[in-house]
């Protein structure tokens, strides 16, 4: 087999390296040209950022004459591409995944020993662009890798938050938010182009006019902001592809007035200025829920009417826009960009004059929706009132699309009121507004969901309506993570030991993981994972010790929760397991000396409004701060939160953890996403049997998956029954005792007030039924202690992850969309 991982001979092989960069020599001088010509400075005078820059800037020029190339090509072949429309990319630090992507990694290093800079000191000074929350942007950011390395067309459309999300501190175990500003210092992988900018209109009025004979409407908006684009290049692992990730930027169409500015009256001048760059300003830093906030409803058509736009003025002049579906697809990450629905409608009807039916006929080929969320109160909806007001021509448009399903729908089910009043796309009540999940799923060529079973949830119980109009629109891709950034780069010491044993092909085939199986029972195999997995604590203790000061203890167990805070998680649930441990040494029922030392990790933001999230971050906090400092522990027990958990961060704590918590009441979760990288590096889970960690389980085996808690039906017929929790909190000894002890102000100074809310929310109310798994949970963590003792047998059992779960590459996701809704081969 060839050194190269593609096969020397694949299509997609990357060139030799050319160009001034594919040298040593010819690193270190284009690094030294742009450190002299792009930053001012001399090497001798040079600041870590200047360095940081004129680097990552040579990585850039190099990946610039690919991506000119590429662009060209794909422009040549006319293909047809994704247009994959997110209002978040949670894209992480970009120089080493661009280093690995390029194959520059070698001649980098060795330029900078050259000039004698520490390449690990550059890495350093990079700061991760923030722009999405949780799963749904970093699957966005995984899925536009995937892409990029399978050579299918695709640009990413999203914004350019000048804020990303907030940066998290905690003061007195409570989460503070500081602003994320990621761009003070400039970014070196971004690139605008100002002559590509669009103008985004907004409010005004709509009218009818008489076109030569026919009568028509159009749309008098009241305001315009200007669109501008910024490119990242997304390129492709080791095969010479560069896809775009254009992200829009707001800004003021005139940036201000002259004439008031000269007049003295500075605040007025600025005020229209201000006001578009709101637009993009800040990423909205809610996860599952959304806010009805009129300023996300203007960044959502802002960037989608832009990209739309965008992508229609690189076609041909004479396009024939009847051929729309044959170039392109607009995939709707979740209902944030719904909006473009009616804006294609807008262009094709109003703008390029073609008869309704037609448009629309395009419009239903042109876009597929996925699903990402099973709570309710996360399907966005917006008010009619708003919705008018900012953009009244689309609530014309939407109304007669939802007056035209309906009349499908009556003839289809005849005049079932009740139907038809679950299945408008406006609702009645209590406000009149417009349901953007049923609009994107009229509109839809296809709707997914992003696992088996929420992909099941969605068709019989959010949709089922819609899932028996439409026979064949719902399908199911499973989510799945980039293997370039979640393995191989963020898990080297793993990598290597899997290259050894099966060659480098998995990259980019990771299903090829399964020959790790028979290595699986090769003792000397099991001893290098081992030792890879130490390596990989100590790295994460490194990282610890220089972020927050603190320790990681040898031989203990690393026990990882990461994820938002959000009650459905059930951050509470893997508290309560640690107050239960923490109670029973202190009671003198367990000996210290009898615990397994574990050191439970936790990573998590809560949205800044959401008070109960918040009240969980500080009661771990609270609890970590006793447990840690009781010297009856024995140091045995240890609760660590590194605040500000993000991708960086995420890529040393996933390689170096034993535990993968994935505790989610059943029938919550619509994937999960942390749940498979965990596995893949090697984590034995512990979890419900709830999103994809149905199918975790399913092919790693039982033996090595903890499984425990209700199952989805379980769940339903325990609500029907009628959940009490407070008859759990009676009939568990261990769980009263930790509920009363955290009750009894243990954790806070013995005051009772401040985590009351906590407790009384648990016992009266429990939405999301802790109490009610609860000993299912701490059952089973008694087995995964037990299972820790052996450690070869876990280690086994790690192995036996890794190797299984080569289906959660987002290569496979990015196939499956291929040939089951986009259509789109690869552009060779
Ligand atoms: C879901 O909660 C899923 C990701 C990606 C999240 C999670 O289960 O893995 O999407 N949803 O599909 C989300 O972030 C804003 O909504």
């Amino acid at each position: 087999e060839s050194a190269h991982p593609l096969g020397a001979t694949h299509p997609l092989a990357l060139a030799p390296v050319t160009g001034p960069a594919s040298s040593v020599d010819g690193f270190v001088r284009q690094f030294l040209r742009n450190l002299n010509y792009e930053r001012g400075v001399p090497l001798s005078a040079s600041t870590p950022n200047d360095r940081y820059m004129a680097f990552a800037m040579t990585v850039r020029d190099y990946l610039m004459a690919r991506w000119l190339e590429d662009q060209k090509r794909q422009r040549e072949a006319q293909a047809k591409g994704v247009a994959y429309l997110s209002a978040e990319y949670l894209l992480g630090r970009q120089l080493d995944n661009n280093l690995l992507a390029t194959g520059l990694s070698e001649i980098a290093t060795a330029a900078m020993e050259t000039c004698g800079i520490d390449i690990d000191d550059l890495r350093a000074q990079e700061v991760e662009p923030g722009l999405g929350n949780g799963g749904l942007g970093r699957l966005a950011a995984c899925f536009i890798d995937s892409l990029a390395t399978l050579g299918v067309p695709n640009t990413g459309y999203g914004i350019r938050y000048e804020y990303g999300i907030f940066r998290q501190t905690f003061e007195d175990g409570q989460q503070v938010e500081q602003p994320d500003s990621w761009l003070r210092l400039g970014s070196p992988w971004e690139f605008p182009h100002p002559e590509a900018a669009r103008t985004i209109s907004f409010g005004g009025h709509t009218e009818t006019y008489d076109d030569e004979g026919t009568e028509r409407s159009r749309w008098v908006p009241a305001w315009n902001v200007l669109a501008v684009p910024y490119n990242y290049m997304v390129p492709g692992y080791l095969n010479g592809r560069v896809n775009t990730l254009r992200l829009w930027s707001a800004k003021a169409t005139n940036s201000f007035d002259l004439r008031v500015f000269n007049s003295g009256d500075y605040e007025e001048a600025v005020r229209s200025q201000t006001f578009a760059e709101n637009i993009s300003k800040v990423l909205y830093p809610e996860d599952s829920t959304p806010q009805g906030k009129e300023l996300r409803l203007q960044q959502q058509y802002f960037f989608v009417a832009a990209s739309i736009g965008d992508f229609l003025a690189s076609l041909p002049a004479d396009f024939d826009p009847a051929n729309l579906p044959d170039r392109i697809i607009f995939q709707l990450n979740d209902t944030h960009p719904v909006i473009g629905v009616p804006e294609l409608m807008r262009v094709l009807v109003d703008e390029k004059k073609m008869a309704w039916e037609d448009a629309w006929g395009i419009t239903q080929k042109c876009f597929a929706y996925t699903c990402h969320t099973l709570l309710p109160e996360a399907l966005e909806v917006w008010s009619v009132d708003l919705l008018g007001r900012l953009l009244p021509r689309h609530l014309e448009i939407i109304y007669r699309i939802n007056d035209e399903f309906l009349v499908e729908v009556r003839e289809r089910f005849g005049d079932d009121e009740m139907r038809i009043r679950n299945m408008s796309i406006i609702s009645e009540f209590p406000d009149r507004s417009v349901r953007m999940a049923f609009l994107a799923t009229v509109a839809g060529a296809k709707v997914n969901g992003v696992a088996e079973l929420h992909s099941q949830l969605l068709r019989e119980k959010v949709l089922p309506d819609f899932n028996e109009f439409y026979p064949g629109k719902f399908t199911n891709v499973t989510n799945g993570v980039t293997p370039r950034r979640f393995v191989r780069l963020s898990n080297p010491g793993l990598s290597t030991l899997i290259t050894e044993a099966i060659g480098p092909g998995w990259v980019t085939d990771l299903e090829r993981l399964r020959e790790l199986e028979t290595y699986a029972e090769d003792t000397q195999f099991r001893d290098a994972f081992a030792q890879v997995k130490a390596a990989n604590k100590r790295r994460l203790g490194d990282v610890l010790r220089a972020r927050d000061g603190v320790e990681i203890s040898d031989g203990h167990m690393l026990d990882v929760m990461v994820k938002r805070l959000h009650e459905y998680k059930r951050q509470m649930l893997k508290l309560l397991h640690i107050v239960t441990e923490y109670e029973g040494i202190v009671s003198g029922r367990v000996a210290a000396s009898d615990v397994q030392p574990r050191t439970f990790v936790f990573g998590a933001k809560a949205a800044p409004g959401y008070v109960m999230a918040k009240r969980i971050i500080h009661l771990i906090n609270a609890v970590g701060s006793v447990v840690n400092d009781d010297p009856r522990v024995e140091g045995r027990l240890k609760v660590l939160f590194p605040p500000n958990y993000n991708v960086t961060l995420a890529e040393r704590l996933i390689p170096a953890a034993d535990l993968s918590e994935q505790i989610s009441l059943a029938g919550k979760e619509a994937s999960g996403t942390g749940n498979m990288k965990f596995a893949l590096n090697g984590a034995l889970t512990i979890g419900t049997d709830d999103g994809a960690n149905v199918e975790i389980r399913e092919l790693v085996g039982d033996d090595n998956f903890f499984l425990f808690g209700m199952s989805e039906p379980e769940v339903e017929a325990l609500w029907a029954r009628g959940y009490k929790p407070a008859e759990f909190y009676q009939a568990d000894d261990g769980l009263r005792r930790a509920m009363d002890l955290i009750a009894s102000g243990a954790f806070s100074g013995g005051d009772k007030t401040v985590f009351e809310p906590i407790v009384s929310n648990l016992l009266y109310d429990d939405r999301f039924m802790v109490l009610a798994d609860y000993s299912s949970y701490i059952a089973e963590q008694a087995k995964v202690d037990a299972a820790y003792a052996d450690q070869d047998a876990w280690t086994r059992s790690a192995i036996l992850n890794v190797a299984r779960c080569g289906f959660f590459s987002s290569d496979r996701s990015m196939r499956d969309y291929i040939e089951r809704i986009w259509h789109t081969p690869p552009v060779i």
